[in-house]
């Protein structure tokens, strides 16, 4: 039920903010800024619950998917110091799989009948475009019906420099393969004052928007995301939100935004804190608020755990994400959740939180089992 809102009730800082949401009126940077920073969590998890709410109803979206990283060596190794997963060719945790690894990867599923591989890697700078060409042709062959989600911007980006190719052509060579739509990741903080900290030499706020504009023009619908909780400050997330409201706004392509929580084991930042759980409901609920015109906000139980995930969905989210299966770059980071939640897992920890589980597939169309649910209205951009 999405009880009315009061904004009299709310705590002073808030009152404002809650009238906006109440009428549907777009937050300024000052009060997304007030949200990244309030004590008064559950009265801003209240606002984004009415967000949620008024979006997708009591639905909880989840898919049914698995993660295939064919090889972690990256030529950004020394650059991105919060990444754990990159290794340098010829180190003993660099791996590479072959064409035919990747497919029996693929294979390995279990019991449930996957919809979506999630697959990205590092920078590996001896394999050439064709070779993920030929992977992703040959997974279509072997998994016609599995929607293949695949590369960063950082990816896209390195294709393009290593094959002197546009983005454009890159992305036109890789959905002529097989490439359905791209995942949110390697968008960091697109502040420079924080990229020249944490992954100096990486590809900058502009490229990485340009290449999801340029997929969102050609129709290829992709996700977003923001890594929070090690030196950035809060005028550094308003930015990042201000710079994805604004895309949003022109292509309409962003199916979700997925706010990141640092994880700080095995890399070279040199910080030692994992992120808080009210710390991470905060920015759920404020992506929530601030990015008004993408339709779903996820919670990705990977990184903040199942349980988490489900206190999330009454914060703001209306996605957990899927079964993953084997997930390499949160645990090599320190994470302690699990590789792999079954789908009647997934079920019942939405069921448990209050909410209606609906499978859908990569795009949010629900996938039917049984009699035919209708997908909720997208939010229309505000006036
Ligand atoms: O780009 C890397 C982040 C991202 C660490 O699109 C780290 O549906 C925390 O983008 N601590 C990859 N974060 C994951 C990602 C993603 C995940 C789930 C769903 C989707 C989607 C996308 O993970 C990287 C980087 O931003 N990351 N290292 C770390 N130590």
């Amino acid at each position: 039920m999405n009880r009315p809102i009061d904004p009299e009730r709310f705590p002073q800082p808030l009152q404002e903010i809650a009238a906006k949401v109440k009428d549907g009126v777009r937050l300024e940077p000052d009060e997304i800024e007030t949200c990244l920073t309030t004590p008064h969590v559950l009265h801003l998890g209240r606002l984004a619950d009415s967000v949620r709410r008024r979006m997708h109803g009591n639905v909880a979206y989840y898919n049914i998917n698995r993660h295939i990283n064919p090889t972690n060596v990256c030529v950004y190794t020394y650059n991105c110091k919060f990444c754990s997963f990159a290794a340098l060719p010829g180190e003993d945790h660099a791996w590479e799989m072959s064409h035919e690894d990747v497919y029996e990867h693929a294979a390995k599923q279990g019991g449930d009948a996957v919809t979506e591989f999630h697959i990205v890697g590092g920078l590996h700078p001896d394999l050439p475009l064709e070779w993920y060409l030929e992977m992703m042709r040959g997974l279509k062959e072997r998994f016609p019906s599995v929607h293949l989600k695949a590369f960063t911007a950082i990816e896209i980006g390195w294709f393009a420099q290593l094959e002197k190719m546009s983005i454009e052509e890159v992305l036109l060579e890789l959905r002529e393969a097989g490439l359905g739509s791209l995942p949110g990741g390697g968008a960091e903080i697109f502040h420079p004052e924080v990229r020249e900290i944490i992954c100096d030499g990486k590809l900058d706020a502009g490229e990485w928007l340009e290449v999801h504009e340029t997929a969102h023009r050609l129709g290829i619908r992709s996700n977003c995301t923001m890594l929070y909780g090690h030196v950035e400050r809060e005028e550094h997330k308003v930015d990042h939100f201000l710079k994805l409201r604004e895309l949003q706004d022109r292509t309409g392509g962003f199916n979700a935004f997925i706010p990141l929580a640092y994880h700080p084991e095995n890399n070279y930042m040199g910080l030692r804190f994992h992120t808080t759980g009210t710390e991470d409901l905060r920015h759920l609920a404020t992506s929530r608020l601030a990015l008004d015109n993408i339709p779903h906000i996820k919670a990705y139980w990977v990184m903040i755990s199942p349980r988490l995930a489900q206190v999330a969905l009454a914060f703001g989210a209306d996605d957990i994400d899927g079964t993953v299966v084997e997930e390499t770059i949160y645990h090599m980071a320190g994470a302690e959740t699990e590789q792999y939640v079954s789908r009647a897992e997934l079920e019942r920890i939405v069921r448990e939180a209050g909410f209606e589980p609906v499978q859908r597939d990569t795009l949010y169309n629900p996938i039917t089992r049984g009699a035919m649910r209708p997908q909720p209205e997208p939010a229309a951009a505000p006036a």
